[in-house]
C-alpha cells in the first residue's frame, strides 16, 4: 500500500520504540516523514534508515520555543502538515511512596503539555491546509489502572479525553483526532525498565498470546492516519491482544 504518497508526517518519539515504527511505516508508505525526538541523535539514525525523504528534527515536545522552531522547520521545508503522530512520552515506573511532585511535574510536562503544544501547532497548519490527521498514543494502562506509574496513568487519561475535545474543535475543518491504547509493548524503553518483568503478567490476561512488539501497533496507527479513515473521529482503539475490553 502506498498510502502517504504526497503526504507530510510529523512523528514525535521516533527516535525508537512504537514511534520509530510508526515513522518508519509512514515513510515506507510514500509519506514525507520528520522523525522528531529530544534525542536528536537517535532521531537522525531513524530517518537515515527510512530514506531520502526523511528528515531528524530535535526537539522536546515540552518546550513550546522548540516546538515553534519544529513547525517552522517542516512548514519551511515541506509548505504543509498532513499526519501527526504523537508517541513521544516519558514511560516511568514509581512505587507511590516514590511518587513527588516533581516527578509527577516531569510526566505532565511531556505526556500533556507536550501533546497539547503540538497539537495546537499542527492542528493550526492543518486547518490552513484544509487537511489533517492527528493520532495520539494513551496506553491501555488507563482502563487497568497499572500499577507503579500513577502520574503517566493519569496523563494517559488525559490524552484520551483531550483527543475527545479536540476531534470536536477540528471537526469543523475535518481533520480527525483519534487515539490507539497500547497494551504492554517490547521497545527500548520496556527493556530497560522494571515493566520488562511484566510481560507474564499481561500474557495471562490477553485473549491472544504473546509479547507485543512495534510492528503489532503499527498497522492500527497508519490506518487512523490515512486518507479513508475520514468518518472515525474523537475515538480510541485499544491495541493490545484484548487484554482490556471496553
Ligand atoms: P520509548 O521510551 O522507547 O521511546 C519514547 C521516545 O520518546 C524516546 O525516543 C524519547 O527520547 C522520546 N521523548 C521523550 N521525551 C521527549 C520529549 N520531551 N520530546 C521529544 N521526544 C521525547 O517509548 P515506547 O515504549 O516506544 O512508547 C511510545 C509511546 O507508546 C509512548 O507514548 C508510550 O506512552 C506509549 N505506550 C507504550 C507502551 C509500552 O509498553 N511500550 C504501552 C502503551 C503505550
Ligand atoms: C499494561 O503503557 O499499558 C506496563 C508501561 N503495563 O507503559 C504502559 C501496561 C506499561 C501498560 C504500560
Amino acid at each position: 500500500m502506498n498510502r502517504f504518497e504526497g503526504r507530510v508526517a510529523i512523528v514525535t518519539g521516533a527516535a525508537q520504540g512504537i514511534g520509530r515504527a510508526i515513522a518508519e511505516r509512514l515513510a515506507k508508505e510514500g509519506a514525507t516523514v520528520a522523525a522528531v525526538d529530544i534525542n536528536g541523535k537517535g532521531a537522525e539514525g531513524a530517518a537515515k534508515a527510512m530514506g531520502a525523504r526523511a528528515f531528524a528534527v530535535a526537539c522536546d515536545i515540552g518546550d513550546e520555543g522548540s516546538v515553534a522552531a519544529l513547525h517552522k522547520t517542516v512548514l519551511d521545508k515541506c509548505g504543509k502538515v498532513d499526519v501527526l503522530v504523537n508517541a513521544a512520552a516519558i514511560v516511568p515506573f514509581v512505587k507511590w511512596n516514590d511518587l513527588t511532585f516533581a516527578e509527577w511535574r516531569r510526566v505532565m510536562r511531556v505526556n500533556l503539555d507536550g501533546l497539547y503544544l503540538m497539537c495546537r501547532a499542527s492542528s493550526d497548519i492543518m486547518r490552513a491546509g484544509k487537511y489533517g490527521r492527528i493520532v495520539n498514543i494513551a496506553s491501555n494502562s488507563i482502563f487497568a489502572g497499572t500499577p507503579n506509574m500513577a502520574h503517566y496513568v493519569a496523563s494517559k487519561g488525559g490524552v484520551l479525553t483531550f483527543t475527545r475535545s479536540l476531534a470536536t474543535e477540528l471537526g469543523g475543518d475535518r481533520i480527525t483526532a483519534n487515539c490507539i491504547a497500547p497494551g504492554l509493548t517490547d521497545t527500548e524503553g520496556v527493556r530497560n525498565s522494571p515493566h520488562n518483568e511484566a510481560f507474564g503478567f499481561v500474557d495471562m490476561l490477553q485473549a491472544i498470546k504473546g509479547k507485543g512488539t512495534p510492528a503489532d501497533i503499527v498497522p492500527a496507527v497508519a490506518f487512523l492516519a490515512s486518507e479513508e479513515a475520514h468518518w472515525i473521529t474523537g475515538q480510541t482503539l485499544a491495541v493490545d491482544a484484548g487484554m482490556v475490553r471496553w
